[in-house]
């Protein structure tokens, strides 16, 4: 039975061997993303100066216990280092992300990236992405027009739900899961997603990952 807790402890471990003084370190979302960043926050109290950017709410918080210094991201011309995780990525650096709600800043994160270096335990590696529903995230005027876009395309998608109702991004947009099958061409439906009104972002990550690092078994497997 696969221990994927420590298989993404030690992809993280990796990750951060690749941080040095004075970079701006994108900071991920999720758990494998939070398990790298209590890493940084060890390194930083052992002296490593670095800066990071969160990608979500709940990163900054955590970054902020950790004393992990924080910059704007509206002040750097580029992100040295940015690390995140993924809910399904393919060993072409194809990923699924956005599970945790935090794909759009990740992705504007990610952008901005010189180099995005993905941890992932080794249940995400896929062959086709589209077994995770692919989350798109969307302006709430707009849900039920998506909706009904995203169907013509073949997906068939719920807005999601938390406690309170529908689950908000930092943002306070609204997500849609949606379920297209295996994808066997991301690039082609990131293309067409990226033209529906209404749509703020969506989950595929097109050639945005410099490397995956996927924690396997007791060792790490790199893909890029
Ligand atoms: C984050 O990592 C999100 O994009 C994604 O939903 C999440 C999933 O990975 P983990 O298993 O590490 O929580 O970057």
């Amino acid at each position: 039975m696969r221990d994927f807790e420590s298989e993404k402890r030690t992809a993280a471990r990796e990750a951060v061997k690749f941080l040095k003084d004075g970079m701006i370190v994108g900071l991920g979302s999720g758990s494998s993303s939070t398990l790298a960043i209590r890493e940084i926050g060890e390194l930083v109290k052992n002296g490593l100066s670095i800066k990071g950017i969160p990608t979500s709410d709940k990163t900054k918080e955590l970054a902020e216990s950790l004393g992990i210094p924080l910059i704007d991201i509206h002040t750097v011309d580029a992100i040295d280092i940015t690390i995140d995780g993924a809910d399904e990525f393919t060993t072409e650096l194809m990923l699924i992300k956005g599970g945790g709600g935090a794909l759009l800043k990740e992705k504007i994160v990610a952008s901005l990236s010189r180099e995005e270096i993905i941890i992932a335990d080794s249940s995400k590696k896929v062959a086709f992405l589209g077994k995770f529903k692919l989350p798109v995230e969307v302006i709430p005027f707009a849900s039920a027009y998506v909706l009904g876009a995203l169907a013509k395309l073949g997906g068939t998608g719920e807005i999601r739900k938390d406690s309170a109702g529908y689950y908000r991004t930092d943002e306070g947009n609204y997500i849609i899961d949606a379920d297209f099958g295996l994808i066997e061409d991301p690039a082609s439906l990131a293309g067409k997603l990226d033209h529906i009104t209404g749509v703020v972002e969506h989950g595929l990550f097109i050639q945005l990952a410099s490397k995956v690092i996927m924690g396997d078994g007791e060792g790490v497997m790199v893909y890029g």
